[in-house]
Protein backbone atom coordinates (compact mmCIF):
# COMPACT_ATOMS: atom_id res chain seq x y z
CA UNK A 1 0.00 0.00 0.00
CA UNK A 2 2.36 2.81 1.30
CA UNK A 3 5.25 1.51 -2.02
CA UNK A 4 2.37 2.37 -4.14
CA UNK A 5 1.77 5.52 -2.83
CA UNK A 6 5.32 6.73 -2.45
CA UNK A 7 7.26 4.54 -4.99
CA UNK A 8 10.23 6.96 -4.53
CA UNK A 9 11.17 5.80 -0.92
CA UNK A 10 11.47 2.13 -2.39
CA UNK A 11 13.53 3.34 -5.38
CA UNK A 12 16.16 5.60 -3.62
CA UNK A 13 17.64 2.58 -2.00
CA UNK A 14 18.11 0.55 -5.41
CA UNK A 15 19.59 3.31 -7.06
CA UNK A 16 22.07 4.15 -4.48
CA UNK A 17 23.11 0.52 -4.40
CA UNK A 18 23.32 0.64 -8.33
CA UNK A 19 25.59 4.12 -8.28
CA UNK A 20 27.73 2.61 -5.68
CA UNK A 21 28.06 -0.86 -7.56
CA UNK A 22 28.78 0.62 -10.96
CA UNK A 23 31.73 2.94 -9.70
CA UNK A 24 33.03 -0.19 -7.83
CA UNK A 25 33.26 -1.70 -10.80
CA UNK A 26 35.08 0.84 -12.75
CA UNK A 27 37.27 1.41 -10.18
CA UNK A 28 38.66 -2.06 -10.15
CA UNK A 29 39.22 -1.77 -14.17
CA UNK A 30 36.54 -4.08 -15.13
CA UNK A 31 34.99 -2.44 -18.25
CA UNK A 32 37.97 -1.53 -19.85
CA UNK A 33 39.61 -2.79 -22.78
CA UNK A 34 42.76 -5.16 -22.37
CA UNK A 35 45.65 -2.72 -23.95
CA UNK A 36 43.75 0.43 -22.39
CA UNK A 37 44.19 3.18 -19.34
CA UNK A 38 42.19 4.24 -16.25
CA UNK A 39 42.81 6.48 -13.73
CA UNK A 40 43.28 5.48 -10.34
CA UNK A 41 44.05 6.72 -6.92
CA UNK A 42 47.01 5.08 -5.50
CA UNK A 43 48.88 5.89 -2.17
CA UNK A 44 52.37 6.95 -1.56
CA UNK A 45 54.66 4.85 0.91
CA UNK A 46 57.08 7.14 0.87
CA UNK A 47 56.69 9.92 3.61
CA UNK A 48 58.29 13.34 2.38
CA UNK A 49 62.20 13.16 3.25
CA UNK A 50 63.19 15.35 6.53
CA UNK A 51 66.83 15.65 5.76
CA UNK A 52 66.89 16.73 1.53
CA UNK A 53 70.65 17.42 1.40
CA UNK A 54 72.08 16.04 -2.11
CA UNK A 55 74.71 14.97 -2.02
CA UNK A 56 76.04 15.72 1.09
CA UNK A 57 77.90 12.89 3.19
CA UNK A 58 75.44 12.84 5.69
CA UNK A 59 72.12 12.55 3.15
CA UNK A 60 70.54 9.17 3.91
CA UNK A 61 68.52 8.05 0.62
CA UNK A 62 66.77 5.32 2.48
CA UNK A 63 65.89 7.61 5.07
CA UNK A 64 61.74 7.49 3.78
CA UNK A 65 62.19 3.93 2.81
CA UNK A 66 59.16 1.57 3.95
CA UNK A 67 61.50 -1.38 4.75
CA UNK A 68 58.22 -2.49 6.33
CA UNK A 69 56.89 -3.19 2.78
CA UNK A 70 59.46 -5.84 2.34
CA UNK A 71 58.29 -8.17 4.36
CA UNK A 72 55.99 -8.96 1.66
CA UNK A 73 58.33 -8.63 -1.35
CA UNK A 74 61.30 -10.85 -2.48
CA UNK A 75 63.56 -8.81 -4.39
CA UNK A 76 66.51 -10.72 -6.57
CA UNK A 77 69.06 -8.91 -8.31
CA UNK A 78 70.66 -11.16 -11.52
CA UNK A 79 74.34 -9.95 -11.55
CA UNK A 80 77.79 -11.00 -13.88
CA UNK A 81 81.27 -11.63 -11.44
CA UNK A 82 82.53 -9.91 -14.44
CA UNK A 83 81.11 -6.87 -13.66
CA UNK A 84 82.43 -5.57 -11.08
CA UNK A 85 81.58 -1.78 -11.34
CA UNK A 86 78.47 -2.24 -12.64
CA UNK A 87 77.45 -4.28 -9.50
CA UNK A 88 78.56 -2.12 -6.90
CA UNK A 89 77.00 1.04 -8.68
CA UNK A 90 73.57 -0.94 -8.14
CA UNK A 91 74.20 -2.05 -4.76
CA UNK A 92 75.13 1.34 -3.75
CA UNK A 93 71.77 3.21 -5.10
CA UNK A 94 68.58 1.83 -6.72
CA UNK A 95 68.99 -1.65 -4.24
CA UNK A 96 70.76 -0.09 -1.27
CA UNK A 97 67.73 0.06 0.91
CA UNK A 98 66.71 -3.83 -0.18
CA UNK A 99 67.15 -5.21 3.09
CA UNK A 100 66.48 -8.69 2.62
CA UNK A 101 67.73 -8.81 -1.30
CA UNK A 102 69.26 -11.85 -2.55
CA UNK A 103 72.11 -11.92 -5.03
CA UNK A 104 72.39 -14.13 -7.72
CA UNK A 105 75.93 -14.50 -10.04
CA UNK A 106 77.94 -17.07 -11.42
CA UNK A 107 80.54 -16.36 -8.68
CA UNK A 108 80.05 -16.74 -4.34
CA UNK A 109 81.45 -13.39 -3.17
CA UNK A 110 80.91 -10.93 -0.24
CA UNK A 111 79.88 -7.27 -2.16
CA UNK A 112 79.11 -5.03 0.50
CA UNK A 113 76.75 -6.14 3.18
CA UNK A 114 75.47 -9.37 0.89
CA UNK A 115 76.52 -12.54 -0.06
CA UNK A 116 76.31 -13.27 -3.71
CA UNK A 117 75.18 -16.24 -4.37
CA UNK A 118 76.77 -19.05 -7.04
CA UNK A 119 73.90 -19.71 -8.68
CA UNK A 120 75.34 -22.35 -11.47
CA UNK A 121 76.26 -24.22 -8.19
CA UNK A 122 72.95 -25.44 -7.72
CA UNK A 123 72.32 -26.07 -10.78
CA UNK A 124 72.37 -30.37 -12.10
CA UNK A 125 75.74 -31.31 -13.18
CA UNK A 126 74.15 -32.98 -16.32
CA UNK A 127 73.96 -28.88 -17.08
CA UNK A 128 77.68 -28.68 -18.08
CA UNK A 129 77.99 -32.11 -20.26
CA UNK A 130 78.70 -31.45 -23.59
CA UNK A 131 78.12 -27.42 -23.14
CA UNK A 132 80.54 -25.23 -24.22
CA UNK A 133 78.89 -22.51 -22.57
CA UNK A 134 79.65 -23.56 -19.23
CA UNK A 135 83.74 -23.35 -20.41
CA UNK A 136 83.37 -19.37 -19.02
CA UNK A 137 82.49 -20.86 -15.23
CA UNK A 138 85.04 -23.36 -15.70
CA UNK A 139 87.44 -20.82 -16.20
CA UNK A 140 85.97 -18.05 -13.50
CA UNK A 141 86.37 -20.50 -10.78
CA UNK A 142 90.21 -21.68 -12.00
CA UNK A 143 91.03 -17.95 -11.86
CA UNK A 144 89.27 -17.15 -8.47
CA UNK A 145 91.37 -19.47 -7.47
CA UNK A 146 94.46 -18.48 -8.77
CA UNK A 147 93.47 -15.00 -7.08
CA UNK A 148 93.01 -13.52 -10.33
CA UNK A 149 90.52 -10.77 -10.88
CA UNK A 150 86.97 -12.06 -13.24
CA UNK A 151 87.11 -9.54 -16.05
CA UNK A 152 83.76 -8.56 -18.12
CA UNK A 153 83.62 -11.56 -20.96
CA UNK A 154 81.27 -12.49 -24.23
CA UNK A 155 81.75 -15.49 -23.13
CA UNK A 156 81.22 -14.95 -19.48
CA UNK A 157 77.66 -13.84 -20.46
CA UNK A 158 76.61 -16.94 -21.61
CA UNK A 159 76.26 -18.03 -18.77
CA UNK A 160 73.39 -15.22 -17.90
CA UNK A 161 70.65 -17.49 -19.34
CA UNK A 162 71.46 -20.26 -16.92
CA UNK A 163 70.92 -18.20 -13.86
CA UNK A 164 67.30 -17.51 -14.55
CA UNK A 165 65.46 -20.64 -14.21
CA UNK A 166 67.44 -21.26 -10.81
CA UNK A 167 67.07 -17.92 -9.47
CA UNK A 168 62.98 -18.14 -8.72
CA UNK A 169 64.04 -21.86 -7.44
CA UNK A 170 65.82 -20.26 -5.07
CA UNK A 171 64.20 -17.24 -4.37
CA UNK A 172 60.96 -19.24 -3.26
CA UNK A 173 63.64 -21.50 -1.64
CA UNK A 174 65.00 -18.99 0.56
CA UNK A 175 61.31 -17.23 1.12
CA UNK A 176 58.32 -19.12 0.68
CA UNK A 177 56.31 -16.67 2.46
CA UNK A 178 56.97 -13.84 0.28
CA UNK A 179 53.69 -12.32 -1.59
CA UNK A 180 55.38 -11.11 -4.78
CA UNK A 181 58.72 -12.03 -6.25
CA UNK A 182 60.72 -9.40 -8.06
CA UNK A 183 63.48 -9.70 -9.94
CA UNK A 184 66.03 -7.38 -12.35
CA UNK A 185 69.43 -7.00 -13.18
CA UNK A 186 72.56 -4.88 -12.39
CA UNK A 187 71.91 -2.39 -15.10
CA UNK A 188 67.88 -2.00 -14.34
CA UNK A 189 67.23 1.04 -12.47
CA UNK A 190 63.57 0.71 -10.32
CA UNK A 191 61.05 2.95 -9.23
CA UNK A 192 60.18 1.33 -5.97
CA UNK A 193 57.02 3.60 -5.69
CA UNK A 194 55.49 2.47 -8.77
CA UNK A 195 56.09 -0.85 -8.05
CA UNK A 196 54.41 -0.51 -4.25
CA UNK A 197 51.22 1.05 -5.98
CA UNK A 198 51.09 -1.41 -8.44
CA UNK A 199 51.37 -4.67 -6.46
CA UNK A 200 48.80 -2.31 -4.12
CA UNK A 201 46.51 -3.30 -7.21
CA UNK A 202 46.52 -6.91 -7.10
CA UNK A 203 46.08 -9.91 -5.36
CA UNK A 204 49.08 -11.82 -4.77
CA UNK A 205 47.26 -14.84 -4.33
CA UNK A 206 46.31 -14.49 -8.20
CA UNK A 207 48.21 -15.85 -11.28
CA UNK A 208 50.45 -13.02 -12.11
CA UNK A 209 53.61 -12.58 -14.38
CA UNK A 210 54.27 -9.45 -14.98
CA UNK A 211 56.62 -7.50 -16.87
CA UNK A 212 57.21 -5.81 -20.84
CA UNK A 213 58.02 -8.30 -23.55
CA UNK A 214 61.63 -6.86 -25.23
CA UNK A 215 61.55 -3.41 -26.71
CA UNK A 216 61.12 -3.48 -30.80
CA UNK A 217 58.83 -6.75 -30.12
CA UNK A 218 56.19 -5.15 -28.14
CA UNK A 219 53.49 -7.78 -29.50
CA UNK A 220 56.44 -10.88 -27.68
CA UNK A 221 54.95 -13.15 -24.97
CA UNK A 222 58.09 -13.35 -22.31
CA UNK A 223 59.36 -10.77 -19.82
CA UNK A 224 62.19 -8.85 -21.37
CA UNK A 225 64.87 -9.69 -18.62
CA UNK A 226 66.12 -5.85 -18.89
CA UNK A 227 62.77 -4.68 -17.88
CA UNK A 228 62.73 -6.68 -14.83
CA UNK A 229 59.55 -8.72 -13.70
CA UNK A 230 57.14 -9.99 -10.78
CA UNK A 231 55.84 -13.35 -10.39
CA UNK A 232 53.25 -13.53 -7.72
CA UNK A 233 52.95 -15.95 -4.67
CA UNK A 234 49.83 -17.74 -6.14
CA UNK A 235 51.98 -18.60 -9.56
CA UNK A 236 54.99 -19.10 -7.58
CA UNK A 237 53.30 -22.22 -5.62
CA UNK A 238 52.07 -23.41 -8.94
CA UNK A 239 54.90 -23.26 -10.55
CA UNK A 240 57.35 -25.15 -7.72
CA UNK A 241 54.96 -27.75 -6.66
CA UNK A 242 55.53 -29.49 -3.59
CA UNK A 243 56.88 -33.16 -3.83
CA UNK A 244 55.27 -35.82 -2.24
CA UNK A 245 59.23 -36.86 -0.67
CA UNK A 246 59.26 -33.72 0.71
CA UNK A 247 61.21 -29.85 -0.98
CA UNK A 248 59.64 -28.38 -4.28
CA UNK A 249 60.01 -29.40 -7.69
CA UNK A 250 62.93 -27.24 -9.23
CA UNK A 251 61.92 -25.73 -12.55
CA UNK A 252 65.72 -25.49 -13.29
CA UNK A 253 65.50 -29.67 -13.20
CA UNK A 254 62.28 -29.89 -15.03
CA UNK A 255 63.03 -27.51 -18.19
CA UNK A 256 66.96 -28.18 -18.30
CA UNK A 257 66.51 -29.18 -22.02
CA UNK A 258 64.62 -26.04 -22.88
CA UNK A 259 66.94 -23.74 -21.45
CA UNK A 260 69.74 -25.74 -23.12
CA UNK A 261 68.28 -25.26 -26.52
CA UNK A 262 67.27 -21.69 -26.02
CA UNK A 263 69.71 -18.87 -25.64
CA UNK A 264 67.27 -16.50 -24.20
CA UNK A 265 66.84 -17.07 -20.22
CA UNK A 266 63.86 -15.10 -19.71
CA UNK A 267 61.74 -16.61 -22.73
CA UNK A 268 62.78 -19.89 -20.97
CA UNK A 269 60.86 -18.59 -18.09
CA UNK A 270 57.83 -17.65 -20.35
CA UNK A 271 57.63 -21.10 -21.70
CA UNK A 272 58.12 -22.50 -18.61
CA UNK A 273 55.66 -20.62 -16.74
CA UNK A 274 53.27 -21.00 -19.22
CA UNK A 275 53.44 -25.15 -19.54
CA UNK A 276 53.55 -25.49 -15.84
CA UNK A 277 51.36 -22.81 -14.48
CA UNK A 278 49.08 -21.83 -17.79
CA UNK A 279 49.68 -18.60 -16.63
CA UNK A 280 50.69 -15.83 -19.40
CA UNK A 281 52.42 -13.13 -19.66
CA UNK A 282 50.69 -9.46 -18.34
CA UNK A 283 52.57 -7.02 -20.13
CA UNK A 284 52.51 -4.01 -18.65
CA UNK A 285 54.90 -1.83 -20.91
CA UNK A 286 55.54 1.31 -20.88
CA UNK A 287 55.41 0.84 -16.96
CA UNK A 288 58.06 -1.28 -17.11
CA UNK A 289 60.22 -0.67 -19.98
CA UNK A 290 63.59 -2.49 -21.20
CA UNK A 291 64.15 1.13 -23.03
CA UNK A 292 67.26 3.33 -21.99
CA UNK A 293 67.03 6.61 -20.59
CA UNK A 294 68.79 8.43 -23.65
CA UNK A 295 65.61 6.52 -26.60
CA UNK A 296 62.69 7.34 -23.33
CA UNK A 297 60.62 9.20 -25.51
CA UNK A 298 57.97 11.06 -23.76
CA UNK A 299 54.61 11.52 -25.82
CA UNK A 300 51.06 12.34 -25.58
CA UNK A 301 50.13 8.73 -24.72
CA UNK A 302 52.61 8.38 -21.73
CA UNK A 303 52.81 11.52 -20.80
CA UNK A 304 50.53 10.29 -17.02
CA UNK A 305 51.52 6.66 -17.49
CA UNK A 306 53.58 5.70 -14.52
CA UNK A 307 57.37 3.99 -14.86
CA UNK A 308 59.02 1.55 -12.98
CA UNK A 309 62.08 0.19 -14.54
CA UNK A 310 64.71 1.84 -17.15
CA UNK A 311 67.39 -0.24 -18.65
CA UNK A 312 71.10 -0.11 -20.04
CA UNK A 313 71.77 2.51 -17.08
CA UNK A 314 74.89 3.66 -16.80
CA UNK A 315 76.80 3.42 -13.32
CA UNK A 316 76.89 7.35 -13.47
CA UNK A 317 73.41 7.50 -14.28
CA UNK A 318 72.28 5.26 -11.97
CA UNK A 319 73.81 7.33 -9.02
CA UNK A 320 72.73 10.54 -10.17
CA UNK A 321 68.90 9.36 -11.11
CA UNK A 322 68.24 8.06 -7.74
CA UNK A 323 69.97 10.96 -6.04
CA UNK A 324 67.61 12.79 -7.83
CA UNK A 325 64.72 10.86 -7.41
CA UNK A 326 65.39 10.14 -3.61
CA UNK A 327 65.48 13.98 -2.70
CA UNK A 328 63.04 15.28 -5.40
CA UNK A 329 59.91 17.29 -3.99
CA UNK A 330 57.52 15.48 -1.99
CA UNK A 331 54.36 14.55 -4.01
CA UNK A 332 51.68 11.94 -3.63
CA UNK A 333 51.44 11.10 -6.90
CA UNK A 334 53.00 8.25 -8.64
CA UNK A 335 55.78 9.03 -10.72
CA UNK A 336 55.03 9.65 -14.18
CA UNK A 337 57.03 10.02 -17.76
CA UNK A 338 56.37 13.17 -17.86
CA UNK A 339 58.23 13.81 -14.71
CA UNK A 340 61.30 12.65 -15.99
CA UNK A 341 61.43 16.12 -17.71
CA UNK A 342 62.16 17.84 -14.31
CA UNK A 343 65.29 15.47 -14.78
CA UNK A 344 66.37 15.05 -18.00
CA UNK A 345 64.81 18.95 -19.33
CA UNK A 346 65.48 20.87 -16.12
CA UNK A 347 67.52 23.27 -18.86
CA UNK A 348 63.89 24.35 -20.21
CA UNK A 349 63.69 26.98 -17.53
CA UNK A 350 66.33 28.81 -19.19
CA UNK A 351 64.64 28.96 -22.40
CA UNK A 352 63.21 26.28 -25.36
CA UNK A 353 66.30 25.74 -27.36
CA UNK A 354 69.90 24.27 -26.90
CA UNK A 355 72.54 24.98 -28.91
CA UNK A 356 75.19 22.14 -30.15
CA UNK A 357 72.67 19.75 -28.88
CA UNK A 358 71.65 16.44 -30.77
CA UNK A 359 68.47 16.04 -31.20
CA UNK A 360 66.99 12.45 -31.87
CA UNK A 361 64.49 13.48 -33.83
CA UNK A 362 63.54 11.58 -36.91
CA UNK A 363 60.99 12.69 -39.10
CA UNK A 364 62.97 15.35 -41.94
CA UNK A 365 60.77 17.93 -43.22
CA UNK A 366 60.58 18.07 -46.63
CA UNK A 367 62.62 19.97 -48.63
CA UNK A 368 60.30 21.99 -50.00
CA UNK A 369 58.75 22.89 -46.49
CA UNK A 370 60.54 26.60 -45.56
CA UNK A 371 61.51 25.53 -42.76
CA UNK A 372 65.30 25.17 -44.24
CA UNK A 373 66.84 28.50 -43.83
CA UNK A 374 67.91 28.54 -40.35
CA UNK A 375 67.22 26.86 -36.90
CA UNK A 376 65.04 29.73 -36.06
CA UNK A 377 62.29 29.14 -39.03
CA UNK A 378 62.71 25.34 -38.11
CA UNK A 379 61.90 26.26 -34.53
CA UNK A 380 58.67 28.29 -35.45
CA UNK A 381 57.68 25.63 -38.53
CA UNK A 382 57.37 23.35 -35.34
CA UNK A 383 55.06 25.57 -32.98
CA UNK A 384 52.57 25.58 -36.19
CA UNK A 385 52.64 21.82 -36.21
CA UNK A 386 50.03 20.84 -34.07
CA UNK A 387 52.03 17.38 -33.29
CA UNK A 388 55.49 18.94 -33.67
CA UNK A 389 56.61 18.57 -29.52
CA UNK A 390 60.55 18.68 -30.54
CA UNK A 391 62.71 19.65 -33.26
CA UNK A 392 66.22 19.70 -34.30
CA UNK A 393 68.03 21.78 -37.26
CA UNK A 394 71.21 20.84 -38.27
CA UNK A 395 73.83 21.52 -42.02
CA UNK A 396 70.09 22.95 -43.55
CA UNK A 397 68.25 19.89 -41.96
CA UNK A 398 64.91 20.16 -40.26
CA UNK A 399 63.38 17.58 -38.23
CA UNK A 400 60.09 17.18 -35.35
CA UNK A 401 59.24 14.98 -33.82
CA UNK A 402 56.32 14.35 -32.01
CA UNK A 403 57.33 13.17 -28.75
CA UNK A 404 60.41 14.43 -26.11
CA UNK A 405 63.50 12.94 -25.97
CA UNK A 406 66.65 13.53 -24.23
CA UNK A 407 69.87 13.31 -26.80
CA UNK A 408 73.25 14.23 -26.48
CA UNK A 409 75.08 16.90 -26.63
CA UNK A 410 77.13 17.44 -29.88
CA UNK A 411 80.98 18.10 -29.95
CA UNK A 412 81.30 22.27 -30.26
CA UNK A 413 84.71 21.50 -32.34
CA UNK A 414 84.46 18.27 -34.05
CA UNK A 415 80.49 17.20 -34.41
CA UNK A 416 79.08 21.03 -34.68
CA UNK A 417 80.03 22.18 -37.82
CA UNK A 418 77.91 25.00 -38.47
CA UNK A 419 74.73 25.09 -36.91
CA UNK A 420 73.30 22.40 -34.73
CA UNK A 421 70.15 23.14 -32.16
CA UNK A 422 67.71 21.52 -30.52
CA UNK A 423 63.89 22.80 -29.46
CA UNK A 424 61.19 21.93 -27.74
CA UNK A 425 57.53 23.41 -27.75
CA UNK A 426 57.39 25.08 -24.74
CA UNK A 427 53.79 26.31 -24.90
CA UNK A 428 52.52 23.17 -26.29
CA UNK A 429 54.17 21.23 -23.06
CA UNK A 430 52.97 23.92 -20.88
CA UNK A 431 49.54 23.10 -22.27
CA UNK A 432 50.06 19.37 -21.53
CA UNK A 433 50.95 19.95 -17.71
CA UNK A 434 55.19 20.75 -17.58
CA UNK A 435 55.38 24.42 -17.18
CA UNK A 436 58.48 26.43 -16.45
CA UNK A 437 57.55 29.48 -14.94
CA UNK A 438 57.37 30.30 -11.47
CA UNK A 439 54.50 29.81 -10.05
CA UNK A 440 54.44 26.49 -11.27
CA UNK A 441 56.22 23.31 -10.15
CA UNK A 442 58.26 21.30 -12.90
CA UNK A 443 57.84 18.70 -11.09
CA UNK A 444 53.86 18.42 -11.19
CA UNK A 445 52.95 17.46 -14.92
CA UNK A 446 49.72 15.62 -13.98
CA UNK A 447 46.54 15.54 -12.39
CA UNK A 448 46.23 12.27 -12.09
CA UNK A 449 47.93 9.58 -13.08
CA UNK A 450 47.02 6.89 -15.89
CA UNK A 451 47.56 3.20 -15.54
CA UNK A 452 48.06 0.42 -18.07
CA UNK A 453 45.71 -1.87 -17.78
CA UNK A 454 47.86 -5.71 -18.20
CA UNK A 455 47.57 -7.32 -21.62
CA UNK A 456 47.60 -10.82 -21.61
CA UNK A 457 49.96 -12.21 -23.71
C1 LIG B 1 91.37 -9.12 -15.78
O1 LIG B 1 92.02 -7.90 -16.08
C2 LIG B 1 93.14 -7.63 -15.23
C3 LIG B 1 93.65 -6.23 -15.57
O2 LIG B 1 93.63 -5.99 -16.94
C4 LIG B 1 94.21 -8.71 -15.45
O3 LIG B 1 95.31 -8.49 -14.59
C5 LIG B 1 93.60 -10.07 -15.13
O4 LIG B 1 94.51 -11.10 -15.40
C6 LIG B 1 92.31 -10.30 -15.96
N1 LIG B 1 91.69 -11.54 -15.49
C7 LIG B 1 91.50 -12.61 -16.27
C8 LIG B 1 90.87 -13.80 -15.64
O5 LIG B 1 91.84 -12.65 -17.44
C1 LIG C 1 54.72 -29.09 -20.99
O1 LIG C 1 55.86 -29.51 -21.70
C2 LIG C 1 55.96 -30.91 -21.85
C3 LIG C 1 57.32 -31.22 -22.48
O2 LIG C 1 57.45 -30.57 -23.72
C4 LIG C 1 54.80 -31.41 -22.68
O3 LIG C 1 54.87 -32.81 -22.82
C5 LIG C 1 53.52 -31.03 -21.98
O4 LIG C 1 52.42 -31.39 -22.77
C6 LIG C 1 53.47 -29.54 -21.71
N1 LIG C 1 52.31 -29.25 -20.91
C7 LIG C 1 51.48 -28.29 -21.21
C8 LIG C 1 50.33 -28.08 -20.28
O5 LIG C 1 51.62 -27.55 -22.17
C1 LIG D 1 70.91 18.08 -35.76
C2 LIG D 1 70.96 16.67 -35.41
O1 LIG D 1 71.21 16.32 -34.28
N1 LIG D 1 70.74 15.80 -36.37
C3 LIG D 1 70.66 14.38 -36.17
C4 LIG D 1 69.25 14.02 -35.70
O2 LIG D 1 69.04 12.63 -35.64
C5 LIG D 1 69.23 11.97 -36.86
C6 LIG D 1 68.78 10.54 -36.67
O3 LIG D 1 69.35 9.97 -35.51
C7 LIG D 1 70.69 12.14 -37.28
O4 LIG D 1 70.92 11.48 -38.50
C8 LIG D 1 71.00 13.62 -37.43
O5 LIG D 1 72.35 13.82 -37.71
Amino acid sequence: MRLTRRPWRFLFPIVVFLFFAASLSRSRGHPQPPGGKHKLRTKSYFPPLRNVKKDSVDTDYCENFPAAKLDEIQVVLKIGAGDTPKNKAHLSTVTSCITNLIVVSDHEEKLGDHQAIDILAELPASYTVKNTDFQAYADHKKAHAEGDKINYSKEGWKLDRFKFLPMVDKAHELNPKAKWYVFLESDVYFFWDTLFRLLDQIEYTGMHYMGSPPPGKLDGQYAYGGAGFVLSQGLVKKLLPAKATGGFEKISHRYEQWIKENEHGDAVLGEAILNATGTRLQALNPTFTGEELKHISIDRDNWCVPLLSLHRMSNEDMEALWKWERTRPFTVKPFVYSNLLAYTHAHLKEGGSRQFWDNLSEAPVPNERPAHRNAGSCGSECEKDPHCLQYSYSQTVCRFANYIKLGNAVDEQNGGQGEFTSGWELRKMGELGFKTDEEHDIHDTCEEATWVIPEVR
